[in-house]
């Protein structure tokens, strides 16, 4: 369903005004409250009124997580704190942790986004939405939490965690959205069938899965286990949370970005050069609509690349294709770039391979090493050791054949891998230790 028809599916023409009216009183906001950007426009000798069309917003400098970091924890709002009644942070695997304000007009504006973003996966507000998101300084839980209470569904904020009650709720309760993360997901259907619960015999009818990346071959298994349909939504703290873009359910082809308020870009990211629709890049948004904490070409690090094609469902935002992965969580193995997400398709195209994994990368005699734990069925794991080490020779081959990079494989009982209750640990970089 699409909630809001006259923002979504308004002709380009006509949005594109929008979009530049926005830009400006954004540009004319942060140039006049935050320090920072004044400085930044300053020495590259800008004054917001030469943004005259949104070619020019090519001319500002980008800004960084490192910008943010520098400015901790609270020097990038553009109001002050009095009109600030909301505080999110994202802990990230380093260094100081990202903070993000709101104002009262920003969570409406996400609730609102959040509704229709809901609304694109599949609810509608005779729903009940089982709400696995964390809840906390984590933008997922609180995030969902609203927009499904602004599209009228009823939400049940279980947050993340206490898994078995979680199962025992979906049964006695019903609700039929899921929201989590894909790979909560799938802990999810593991502990509901050792309770012996099938999700064939509960409500649900879609998932709306996001907050950390999964494949296409993940999406197909998460269907067929939880007999749903699945959908993806993308957000980070940084732009305002989960509700960015969402793949709208009658499509599941890539994911709506909600133009109205974020403008993207893609560039390559050692360059910083704009690239043309279609090449994959790194994924750069400017938000136009945000009081608290505005953004100007904020570098996300995550990789995709953009779709412009009219799409099936009517919308006439603009379509991110699904994040392959992200410039930092990119391993060099031996001068081989390689996603975790790459490694995931090849693994999920194995029959009797679960969907658990975790690579560990390591440096033995100045030469990088990859190993690709990933967990088998009982059924294959206590068969011969033969069958176990033709299967661990064939996954190798296929990773070496797809990817080009040489892996050691090695296939584990069930339950080896740890389990995760938000967003799943991929990978372990020995070598920076
Ligand atoms: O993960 C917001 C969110 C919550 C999105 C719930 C969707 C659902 P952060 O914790 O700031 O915010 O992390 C943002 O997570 O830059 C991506 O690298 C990754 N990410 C988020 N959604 C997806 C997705 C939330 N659908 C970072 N696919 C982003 C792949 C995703 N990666």
């Amino acid at each position: 369903m699409i909630l809001d028809i006259g923002f979504e599916t308004m002709p380009r023409e006509d949005l594109e005004a929008i979009v530049l009216r926005r830009l400006k009183a954004t540009i004319d906001r942060v140039y006049a409250n935050v320090p920072f950007y004044r400085k930044k426009f300053e020495e590259n000798h800008i004054m917001p009124n030469d943004i005259k069309s949104l070619e020019d917003l090519k001319q500002i400098p980008f800004t960084t997580k490192a910008d943010l970091r520098d400015n901790y924890p609270f020097g990038m709002f553009a109001v002050p704190m009095d009109n600030v009644v909301r505080i999110h942070a994202s802990s990230g695997t380093t260094g100081k942790p990202t903070v993000v304000g709101y104002t009262a007009r920003d969570i409406n504006t996400w609730a609102e986004l959040m509704a229709r973003a809901l609304a694109a996966g599949g609810a509608t507000r005779g729903d009940m939405i089982h709400n696995a998101y964390g809840y906390g300084l984590f933008t997922g839980g609180l995030g969902v939490h609203y927009g499904a209470e602004k599209l009228g569904a009823s939400v049940i904020p279980i947050s993340g965690g206490n898994t078995k009650r979680q199962i025992i709720i979906m049964k006695d309760f019903g609700p039929t959205i899921l929201a989590a993360t894909p790979s909560y997901t799938l802990h999810l259907a593991e502990v509901a069938e050792e309770m012996g619960v099938s999700f064939h015999d509960l409500k649900f009818k879609f998932g709306i899965f996001g907050a950390e990346p999964w494949s296409e071959n993940m999406r197909q298994e998460i269907e067929h286990k939880l007999n749903i349909t699945a959908v993806d939504i993308y957000g980070l703290s940084e732009i305002m949370g989960p509700g960015v873009a969402i793949e709208c359910h009658e499509a599941k082809k890539g994911l709506h970005i909600f133009e109205d308020h974020f403008i993207p870009e893609i560039i390559d990211p050692g360059t910083g050069e704009v690239l043309p629709y279609g090449e994959t890049g790194e994924l750069v948004f400017t938000t136009i609509t945000k009081e608290a904490f505005p953004v100007i070409r904020y570098r996300t690090r995550d990789i995709t690349s953009l779709n412009p094609e009219p799409c099936i469902c009517g919308r006439t935002h603009i379509r991110m294709n699904r994040i392959t992965g992200r410039t930092d969580d990119m391993l060099i193995i031996r001068g081989v770039n390689v996603f975790p997400s790459q490694i995931e398709s090849v693994l999920m195209e194995i029959d009797e391979v679960e969907p658990y994994y975790q690579l560990v990368v390591d440096r033995e005699d100045n030469l990088d090493t990859l190993t690709v734990l990933v967990e088998v069925g009982e059924r294959l794991f206590s068969d011969e050791v033969k069958h176990l080490q033709d299967r661990e020779r064939k996954i190798a081959k296929n990773i070496k054949d797809y990817l080009g990079v040489s892996a050691k494989v090695k296939l584990v009982e069930p339950k080896v891998i740890a389990r995760s209750q938000g967003k799943a640990v991929r990978v372990i970089d020995n070598r920076k230790i």
